[in-house]
C-alpha cells in the first residue's frame, strides 16, 4: 500500500459522496469506506505489515483521509436535509401586495374629551386627576351639600358605606386641589363619574370635565368671557350663546349655558324640543361656603366654576340619539367617527 493508493482511494470516495442523492446512499458509502469491512479501514489494519519508515507516512495519510471522508459525509448529509426542508416550503410570491394593517382611532368620547381639555389648556387651565372612589366629604359636604340634601339620595349615588362612594362629579378634585394650594387656581378636572341612572340619555358611568378659576377680583364677566370663548371654539365662532339663571348648591349665582341648536340653526326641532337652544354647560360663581370648607377667605377671593358632560356634547356634535351606543363597542358604530 502506497501514499498514492490511499490518495486515489480517498478521491474516489469523495466523488461518490458528492454524487449521493439521498441520506441512504450516504450511509451505504460510509459502510463501504469507513465501516468494519470498508476499504480505508482495511488499509489502516494492514499498516502493521509495512516497513516502519513507510508505515509512518502511509499511516498519517490514511488517518487524514479517514477524517476527510467523515467530514465530507457529515457535510453532505446536512446539505441533503436542508434541501429537503426547503423543498417542503412553497416559494414566496414576492409580487403579492402586503397585508394591510388595521388602523385604530380614538373612541368618539375620548376625542371630545381631548378637544375640550385642549381648549381649556390653551386658555391657561391645568389638568388635575384623582380617585373615582371618594369620601363623602369631598363629593358632598365640602361642596355645600349638607347630609340631608336630596342629591345625596341612595337613588342617585353608588355608596360603599356611610362615608365612601363612587364620585358623582369630578368636583372633589377642585376641593382636593384648593386644600393644598393657594390662589390663583386655574384647573380643569376631567374623568369618569357615576350615578344611578340609565336610559337613552343617561349612563351609570359617564365623563365630565369641570373647571375652577379662583383669584382676587374674579367676576361673572370673567366666567362669561371664558365660557363664550370655549363654546365658540368647540361649536363654531358664529354660534349664538346665552346664559340662563339656574341653581347649584356649590355656586351662587348659577347659570346654564345654551348654544343655538346645531341641528336646526335655532329654528326649532326635535333635538332642541322646539326651543332653538341646547344646554351645553353648567356654571356659576363659587359659593362662599365652599371657600370656607377649604380654608380660603371668601372676602379676599372670588372664583367661577363650570361643568359639562362629555357624552352630551358628543351626542349633540355627532347627532347620536342613544347614549348606550357609545358603550356597546359595536365597530359599525365606532368606525363612523
Ligand atoms: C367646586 C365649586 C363649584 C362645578 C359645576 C356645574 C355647574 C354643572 C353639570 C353639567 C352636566 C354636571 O355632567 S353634568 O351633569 N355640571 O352644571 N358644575 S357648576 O361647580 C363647582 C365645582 C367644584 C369646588
Amino acid at each position: 500500500m502506497t501514499i498514492n493508493q490511499v490518495k486515489s482511494l480517498e478521491s474516489l470516495a469523495l466523488q461518490n459522496i458528492r454524487h449521493a442523492r439521498t441520506p441512504e446512499e450516504l450511509e451505504l458509502l460510509r459502510v463501504k469506506h469507513l465501516g468494519r469491512k470498508g476499504d480505508l479501514t482495511a488499509v489502516l489494519r494492514s499498516l502493521g505489515k509495512l516497513d516502519p519508515e513507510v508505515r509512518r507516512h502511509v499511516g498519517q495519510e490514511a488517518n487524514r483521509a479517514k477524517e476527510a471522508l467523515e467530514a465530507a459525509l457529515d457535510e453532505a448529509l446536512g446539505a441533503l436535509k436542508a434541501a429537503a426542508r426547503l423543498a417542503g416550503t412553497p416559494a414566496a410570491d414576492v409580487t403579492l401586495p402586503g397585508r394591510r394593517l388595521p388602523r385604530g382611532r380614538l373612541h368618539p368620547l375620548n376625542r371630545i374629551m381631548a378637544e375640550v381639555c385642549d381648549i381649556f389648556l390653551h386658555l391657561g387651565f391645568e389638568t388635575v386627576e384623582g380617585p373615582e372612589v371618594e369620601l363623602d366629604w369631598y363629593n358632598f359636604e365640602a361642596l355645600n351639600l349638607p347630609p340631608d340634601h336630596p342629591a345625596r339620595d341612595m337613588q342617585d349615588t353608588f355608596y360603599f358605606n356611610d362615608k365612601v362612594l363612587l364620585r358623582t362629579h369630578t368636583s372633589p378634585m377642585q376641593i382636593r386641589t384648593m386644600e393644598v394650594r393657594q390662589p390663583p387656581v386655574r384647573i380643569i378636572a376631567p374623568g369618569k363619574v357615576y350615578r344611578r341612572d340609565s336610559d337613552i340619555t343617561h349612563s351609570p358611568m359617564f365623563h365630565q370635565v369641570e373647571g375652577l378659576l379662583v383669584d382676587k377680583g374674579v367676576t361673572f364677566a370673567d366666567l362669561k368671557g371664558v365660557l363664550t370663548a370655549f363654546v365658540h371654539q368647540m361649536f363654531g365662532p358664529e354660534l349664538g350663546v346665552r346664559f340662563r339663571p339656574s341653581y347649584f348648591p356649590f355656586t351662587e349665582p348659577s347659570a346654564e349655558v345654551d348654544i343655538e341648536c346645531v341641528m336646526c340653526g335655532g329654528r326649532g326641532c326635535r333635538v332642541c324640543k322646539a326651543t332653538g337652544w341646547l344646554e351645553v354647560l353648567g356654571s356659576g360663581m363659587v359659593h362662599p361656603a365652599v371657600f370656607e370648607a377649604v380654608g380660603y377667605d371668601p372676602e379676599t377671593y372670588t372664583g367661577f366654576a363650570f361643568g359639562l358632560g362629555i357624552e352630551r356634547i358628543a351626542m349633540l356634535k355627532y347627532g347620536v340619539d342613544d347614549i348606550r351606543l357609545f358603550f356597546d363597542n359595536d365597530l359599525r358604530f365606532l368606525r363612523q367617527f
